[in-house]
């Protein structure tokens, strides 16, 4: 057993008391895990753009002081009461989305959406027994999706970590556990494109990215992106991205133009976006008989997607999926494998990297939209 076990932990979190305020450094206590929980150190975080939008907080009900992040990876410390598979010094993977193992979804092999610990954006305190596990001078700090890797140290519910080989790098694997999944498991495990087939990616952020990575990798002959912002395209060759269209150079519907490009439609698309009228176009531009459609991207609160019904008769399909369909706990620790055998690149995603005194910067990249991702080093 640790020696910091069933203790409360002091150490350096980055903090975000206002909405789109810079984080600041400040030391917080980490209390112990309860029943059901592990505290971990966290070893490299990485910033996504869900950490970004709920720090700006438009739209949504702010919740302040909070402890953003949950893209990491890292080293269990202590694990809480009846934690049966998980022991100090195991390498993990915190994930924002978890697994129970016990309710009708996760028994199921057909779904990842765990009834106990599927997603929840605006919970802010721990399950067990809705208090937050960090304080500062007794003030509470909420926490996010379950994770908040913003912290040298974090509690998070057994269910949300995914046990990995500890061979393997985790300034490298902790984008799996999200932006890379999410889009390269949308490909390979829900679209499922052919070998040989055209896949078309709408939105080359770094979701997309991974989705055309997962295209790459199947072996799909055409993959062509599809973005309003031609700087993409440059980047996007290196992940196979072999054809662009930008929908801002025709003065007709996207799907039109890609349809014209295929001779009908490409067999799989997948949209990495979040807006409505790219997810129809994703919809509308794969080829009747046997097109599939996958969505990602998560929309504006009141969208709605409108297709003439013709398009489903004619025998497209259109899905959507999240966290690109893995089981964190049961699957992840597979995809780290492929990495390992060099199966999926990753490195190619890490355009920046930061110190965790510099976690600010990392905000300044993806609000510039220069990084991909820039992984946040918890120790120097
Ligand atoms: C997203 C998925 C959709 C809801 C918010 C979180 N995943 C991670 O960034
Ligand atoms: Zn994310």
């Amino acid at each position: 057993m640790s020696s910091t076990a069933g203790q409360v932990i002091k150490c350096r979190a980055a903090v975000s008391w206002e909405a789109g305020k810079p984080l600041t450094i400040e030391e917080v206590e980490v209390a112990p895990p309860q029943a059901m929980e592990v505290r971990i150190k966290v070893l490299f975080t990485s910033l996504c753009h869900t950490d970004v939008y709920f720090w700006e907080a438009k739209g949504q009900k702010p919740m302040f002081p909070r402890i953003f992040g949950h893209e990491a990876a890292g080293i269990v410390e202590s694990v809480g009461e009846g934690v049966t598979d998980l022991v100090p010094g195991d390498h993990v993977l915190p994930v924002f989305t978890g697994e129970c193992k016990e309710c009708a979804h996760c028994l199921s092999s057909d779904s990842n959406m765990c009834s106990l610990l599927r997603i929840n954006t605006d919970r802010g305190v721990m399950l067990a027994d809705g208090q937050s596990r960090f304080s500062i001078n007794g003030q509470p700090i909420y926490h996010f999706l379950g994770t908040s890797t913003f912290s040298e140290y974090t509690v998070v519910h057994s269910g949300c970590v995914a046990k990995i080989n500890p061979l393997a790098p985790l300034d490298k694997v902790c984008i799996l556990s999200c932006g890379f999944c999410t889009g390269f498991g949308a490909t390979v495990n829900v679209a499922k494109p052919p070998k040989g087939s055209a896949v078309a990616i709408f939105g080359l952020g770094a979701v997309g990215l991974s989705a055309a990575e997962g295209a790459r990798v199947s072996g799909a002959s055409r993959i062509i992106g599809v973005d309003i912002n031609p700087n993409r395209f440059e980047e996007a060759k290196n992940f196979g991205v072999n054809e662009f269209v930008n929908p801002k150079d025709y003065d007709r519907p996207v799907q039109e133009v890609i349809a014209e490009m295929t001779n009908g439609g490409v067999d799989r698309s997948v949209e990495c976006t979040g807006n409505i009228d790219a997810m129809i176009s994703a919809f509308e531009c794969v080829h009747d008989g046997w097109g599939v459609a996958v969505l990602v991207g998560v929309p504006h609160k009141d969208a709605v997607f409108k297709t003439h019904p013709v398009n489903f008769l004619n025998e497209r399909t259109l899905k959507g999926t999240f966290y690109g369909h893995y089981k964190p706990r049961t699957d992840l620790p597979g995809v780290v494998e492929k990495y390992l055998n060099k199966e999926i690149e990753l490195e190619k995603f890490i355009t920046h990297e930061v110190s965790f005194s510099d976690i600010n910067k990392a905000f300044d990249y993806m609000l510039q939209g220069a990084s991909l991702r820039c992984i946040i080093r918890m120790v120097d």
